[in-house]
C-alpha cells in the first residue's frame, strides 16, 4: 500500500478534468509530485503526451471506462466532470454517476489517497456577511451544488467503509484574478491551489478533511480550522485586484452576487418550464 508520509514524488497520480481551465494549470503544476502523471478528460488534451505523461481519453459516465482508467495509479486529483450550473439530468452523469465510478474503481484498485474538486456552491446559500467552518450544514445552491455535497458524502462513507482517505477541497474561485466583489473573498490562485492538492496528497492520515480553496484574502467568509493538520499556509491575495474590482459598478443591494456566497447560482433555474 502506498504511504502517503513523505514528500517523495508517488509514482503515478491520475489528474481528470485535464482538458479544463484548472486541468491544463495542474498538468504543469502537478509534475513534481509523480513520476507519470496520467491526464484524462473527455475532450481532447492537447498537446500530446510529453515526457512522464499518459493521456487517456475518458468519459466519467462510462463504469467500466473508469475502472481502466484508474488502474495502477496512486492517488487520484477529480477533477473533472460539469463545472457549472446546469440541468439535473446533465449533471447526473459526469459528476454524480462519475463520483461512483471513481470511488469503486479506487476500492477495487487499492488507491488510498483523493483530492476532490468540492465547491463553494456546496454551501452557496450561505450569506456573504456570515463566516462559517466545515462543520456547517451545507446548504447547496444549484444542481450543480448538490452533486458536489454528494461527492462529499460519498468521499466520507469510502473512508468509512474502506479506508480510503479523500482531501474535499470547496474551492472557491479559482482564476488568474479575482473578477468581481465576490471573488476578492472567493479567490484561489493557481499557486494556492496547487499547495492545497500537495498538502492533500502528501499529508499523512486525513481521513475525510474539507478544506476551503481560498487565498489569504482579507474578506474572509471560510474558516478553515478544522484542516489546520494539513498545514496550508496561502502565499497570495486578492488585494491585488481590488481596485480594479472596485472601479467596476456597484451591483444593486439585493443582486445575489452581493448576497450570497454563492452569488449567481443562487438564482439559477428552474429548468424544463419552457
Ligand atoms: P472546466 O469546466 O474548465 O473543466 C472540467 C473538465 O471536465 C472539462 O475539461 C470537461 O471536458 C471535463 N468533463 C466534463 N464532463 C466530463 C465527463 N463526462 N467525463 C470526463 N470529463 C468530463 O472546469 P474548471 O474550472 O477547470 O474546474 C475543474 C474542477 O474544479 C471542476 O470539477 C469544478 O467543478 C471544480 N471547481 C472549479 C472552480 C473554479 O473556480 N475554477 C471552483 C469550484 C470547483
Ligand atoms: C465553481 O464551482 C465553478 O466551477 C467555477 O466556474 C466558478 O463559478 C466558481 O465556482 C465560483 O463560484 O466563482
Amino acid at each position: 500500500m502506498t504511504e502517503f508520509n513523505a514528500q517523495a514524488p508517488l509514482n503515478r497520480i491520475l489528474l481528470t478534468g485535464a482538458a479544463g481551465g484548472l486541468g491544463k494549470v495542474l498538468r504543469e503544476s502537478l509534475r513534481p509530485f509523480a513520476k507519470i502523471l496520467r491526464l484524462s478528460d473527455i475532450a481532447d488534451m492537447a498537446p500530446a503526451a510529453g515526457p512522464r505523461e499518459e493521456i487517456q481519453i475518458c468519459d466519467l459516465a462510462d463504469k467500466n471506462a473508469v475502472h481502466q482508467l484508474v488502474e495502477g495509479v496512486d492517488a487520484i486529483v477529480h477533477f473533472g466532470g460539469v463545472s457549472v450550473e446546469r440541468p439535473f439530468e446533465e449533471i447526473l452523469g459526469p459528476n454524480i454517476c462519475g463520483i461512483f465510478h471513481i470511488y469503486e474503481a479506487a476500492r477495487r484498485h487499492g488507491v488510498k489517497r483523493v483530492i476532490f474538486a468540492s465547491s463553494n456552491h456546496v454551501i452557496g446559500f450561505y450569506r456573504q456577511d456570515e463566516v462559517i467552518d466545515a462543520s456547517a450544514m451545507r446548504r447547496p445552491d444549484s444542481y450543480y451544488g448538490l452533486s458536489k455535497s454528494y461527492g462529499e458524502d460519498m468521499a466520507s462513507f469510502y473512508f468509512d467503509r474502506y479506508g480510503i482517505e479523500t482531501v474535499s477541497i470547496r474551492i472557491g474561485s479559482s482564476f488568474p484574478e479575482a473578477q468581481n466583489r465576490r471573488m476578492l473573498a472567493s479567490w484561489l490562485s493557481y499557486g494556492d491551489l496547487t499547495q492545497l492538492i500537495e498538502r492533500g496528497l502528501f499529508t499523512p492520515n486525513v481521513g475525510h478533511t474539507i478544506v476551503y480553496g481560498a487565498s489569504d484574502n482579507s474578506t474572509v467568509w471560510w474558516d478553515n480550522r478544522l484542516a489546520n493538520h494539513l498545514g496550508y499556509q496561502p502565499k497570495d491575495s486578492s488585494e491585488q485586484f481590488r481596485a480594479k474590482v472596485e472601479a467596476q459598478p456597484m451591483p444593486a443591494s439585493d443582486d445575489p452576487a452581493m448576497v450570497y456566497q454563492g452569488g449567481a447560482f443562487v438564482a439559477s433555474g428552474p429548468f424544463g418550464d419552457e
